[in-house]
């Protein structure tokens, strides 16, 4: 002990001013991880991020866009990245404009398993936008054409994010009788199914009074449409959107980044960029069987309560039997067996 002592009166001021500095930011860092962050005072302004760039953050403040940078402080606490949908405090230092604080966030989008428990995005997690309370699983009829398997997987990081999902069929002026089975599956499940054309300008009233009072985010895959519904939602057609390119059939990425917009005051709208792809792999196999809730109501069925239905004979399964029988969707089921072959070749 004495031998320690000894070693730190001989740390120079910088090194002890350093070290001091280490401790406050992990200090600061555990006080941001259980707590709303800061209350705010009357003196501070909301803002809320409208898309972010580099190291600055477009900015929603008194009805006008700003441009504003993340304090040190905070950029150690959150990675460097504020998404669209936080809600922020902002303060004016001369001319700039300053997020100082950042609120506690109720949930967050990741295009892999997220954890909306942490202010910060771990290493792995790629946070698309927060504090989300609908998101609109954007597909279409052709060009590009309806792939439940992406409905599915979209689906699991919805529910661990605790996000609710929606569907909306567009282009629904191309529609056929196999996209109608598809939606049915969903239906089925008790998701709200919506279809929209924003070419002959059908489903946009429902579409919009489904959305009335909410934070809603578009995701899928590029090309489907979301940046035109955004469109239509704004009554405007000024928002980029893209033509399918002929040649690979899919759209091509005239959406950047994610984007948040108000359609009405008391509704907004994030339009996202095509994902290619959603990476599950971090989450366990009981993790899926739990996403898949059809299955839940048969889990105790099965002979064995950890039936993970996949390797067991038949005899011994009550899910294998209800995709016999077509009480299971069987694209629903050969999705979960694909999810969780994936996790075990991870
Ligand atoms: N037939 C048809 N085409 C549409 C519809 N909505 C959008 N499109 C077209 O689909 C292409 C991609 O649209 P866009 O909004 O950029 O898709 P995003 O990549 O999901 O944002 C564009 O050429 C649009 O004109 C629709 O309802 N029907
Ligand atoms: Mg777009
Ligand atoms: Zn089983």
């Amino acid at each position: 002990m004495a031998h320690l002592e000894r070693y730190d009166s001989f740390q120079t001021n910088k090194a002890k001013k350093k070290k001091e500095l280490v401790k406050n930011n992990i200090k600061n860092k555990k006080n941001a991880y259980d707590s709303t962050f800061i209350t705010t005072s009357k003196k501070d302004i909301n803002g809320i991020v409208i898309e972010t760039n580099y190291n600055t953050a477009t900015v929603l403040y008194n009805d006008t866009l700003i441009q504003a940078e993340l304090t040190k402080s905070l950029n150690s606490i959150c990675n460097k990245t504020v998404f669209p949908g936080d809600k922020v405090v902002i303060t004016k230092d001369k001319d700039n404009y300053i997020i100082s604080n950042l609120l506690k966030r109720k949930n967050v989008l990741s295009r892999n398993k997220a954890d909306s428990t942490r202010l910060a995005a771990n290493l792995t997690e790629q946070i698309i936008a927060t504090n989300i309370d609908v998101a609109v699983i954007v597909v279409s009829c052709s060009t590009p054409p309806l792939h439940p398997k992406f409905i599915d997987r979209y689906l699991i990081l919805l529910q661990n994010s605790n996000i609710e999902p929606i569907i909306c069929l567009n282009k629904s002026d191309l529609k056929t009788e196999s996209d109608e089975k598809v939606l049915d599956i969903y239906r089925k499940l008790g998701i709200i199914v919506l279809e929209t054309s924003t070419l002959s300008n059908t489903g946009i009233d429902k579409l919009k009074e489904y959305l009335n009072g909410k934070q809603a985010i578009f995701v899928g895959h590029s090309g489907v449409g979301k940046s035109s519904l955004t469109n239509a939602l704004l009554d405007v057609d000024d928002i980029k959107t893209g033509n399918v390119s002929h040649k690979s059939g899919k759209g091509r990425h005239t959406t950047t980044s994610s984007k948040y917009y108000n359609w009405n005051e008391k509704s907004s709208v994030i339009d996202t960029p095509g994902i290619r792809s959603l990476d599950i792999s971090d989450f366990s196999k009981e993790e899926i069987k739990s996403y898949f809730t059809e299955f839940n109501q048969l889990n105790n069925s099965c002979k064995y309560n950890d039936c993970m239905h996949d390797k067991e004979p038949i005899e011994q399964c009550a899910v294998k039997r209800a995709v016999e029988e077509d009480f299971i969707d069987k694209s629903r089921y050969d999705s979960y067996i694909r999810i969780i072959n994936d996790i075990e070749n991870k």
